[in-house]
């Protein structure tokens, strides 16, 4: 027993030294690619508001493999153009012209990361009959520190099943690291007042996004390093009592079915079967992502969705200070899955120890903690 505990302290000596060059003292999250996915006026009635998630079968299994957030709203402006530019800027109502005053998330990345184009992609297709659709609108900006030299590759198709299948291409040839997928045939179908067509394109969205993530994860470029967020711009107006079918055909008031909007969020660095009422809203968004992929949303107002990430405890003995005994713990136990609970080495509660929970210790190595 003592023998066998030496033995693995003289490994941990030896191995140490490795794994400090290999971790580094730069942290960062296991997410290196994001993709995001916008369905266009879905109500939550119809998403994650109906208990037999009759329309949405694949988003409601992803949903347990990650985080839903029940209170998340668009609390400003019910209406795509405002909506989808509070969602990429993390900013709301400011234009000029048909451009957000602010960068988009593309417009950072590409800028911090000098990603070129084909790795920032936007799939938006164009929808003249639409009564949202607002001229040239962009959720792009001509920001002058940012705008036209880092806006993303453009798609430009007529259909969700359009967008899909082209992004599926995209991905496949170039694998981008961030990526917008706008469904946008939910809105349409239900403004023409169609309410079959409006829950069909509903249920199009969902195996889109179910493919959409078989394919991240089946793919070994995106595998384990992708997060996924799916979200409406606004939902529609509420039902009147005695006409249950009638608030679907419109929205842009402030009217509950307009503002609560689905969140659904899946990724290595966020909780597993997580469910959340910690009331957050659209501009949240974009500043999650600079997050998670380690850029800088310098102007977007909104916050990041801390709740979602998975609880951190680098003071594996709770004695007080991140220090050399808890690296020893976490290395001694490199590998396991069996630890005592006591002193539990997996720092971020994932179920495994490994690298990442090491990186963590190292992060915050000589930080304080009172219990
Ligand atoms: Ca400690
Ligand atoms: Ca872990
Ligand atoms: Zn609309
Ligand atoms: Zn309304």
């Amino acid at each position: 027993m003592l023998c066998s505990l030496s033995k693995r302290i003289s490994l941990f000596l030896i191995c140490l030294t490795a794994i400090l060059i290999i971790v580094g003292f730069a942290f960062s999250y296991q997410t290196e690619n994001v993709f995001l996915v916008i369905i266009d006026g879905a109500r939550y009635s119809e998403t994650f508001g109906d208990e037999t998630y009759a329309n949405i079968p694949n988003m409601y299994l992803l949903s347990l493999e990650g985080c839903l957030n029940e209170a998340f709203y668009n609390n400003r402006n019910t209406y795509t153009k405002n909506a989808v530019c509070a969602i990429l800027t993390g900013y709301w109502d400011k234009f000029i012209d048909f451009y957000p005053l602010n960068p988009s998330i593309w417009e950072y990345c590409r800028k911090q990361y000098s990603l070129p184009q084909e790795l920032c992609y936007y799939s938006f297709p164009y929808i003249p009959d639409d009564p949202d659709y607002l001229g040239d609108f962009q959720p792009v900006s001509l920001h002058r520190r940012y705008g036209f030299d880092y806006w993303p590759m453009r798609g430009n198709y007529n259909s969700n099943t359009d967008s899909w299948n082209e992004l599926e291409a995209v991905i496949e040839n170039l694998h981008p690291k961030l990526v917008t997928l706008y469904l946008g045939d939910t809105d349409h179908e239900a403004h023409n007042g169609d309410w079959y067509k409006y829950t069909q394109s509903i249920k199009i969205a969902d195996e889109i996004v179910g493919e959409l993530w078989s394919k991240i994860q089946s793919d070994p470029i995106y595998q384990n390093k992708t997060t996924l967020i799916v979200t409406n711009d606004h939902g529609r107006h509420n039902n009147r009592p005695n006409e249950p079918f009638d608030g679907f055909k419109e929205h842009g008031d402030k009217c509950e079915g307009c503002q609560r909007v689905m969140f659904l969020a899946l990724g290595p660095d966020f909780k597993r079967n997580y469910k959340t009422n910690t009331k957050q809203t659209l501009i949240d968004i974009a500043p999650t992502i600079a997050e998670l992929l380690n850029f800088k949303a310098e102007y977007a107002t909104g916050k990041v969705m801390t709740e979602l990430f998975y609880e951190e405890f680098p003071d594996v003995n709770r004695d007080g200070i991140v220090n050399i005994i808890d690296l020893i713990i976490v290395c001694m136990y490199l590998g396991e899955s069996d630890f005592p609970l006591n002193m539990n080495s997996d720092v971020n509660r994932d179920g495994m120890i490994d690298n990442y929970d090491i990186g963590i210790v190292i992060r915050d190595f000589g930080k304080k903690f009172e219990y």
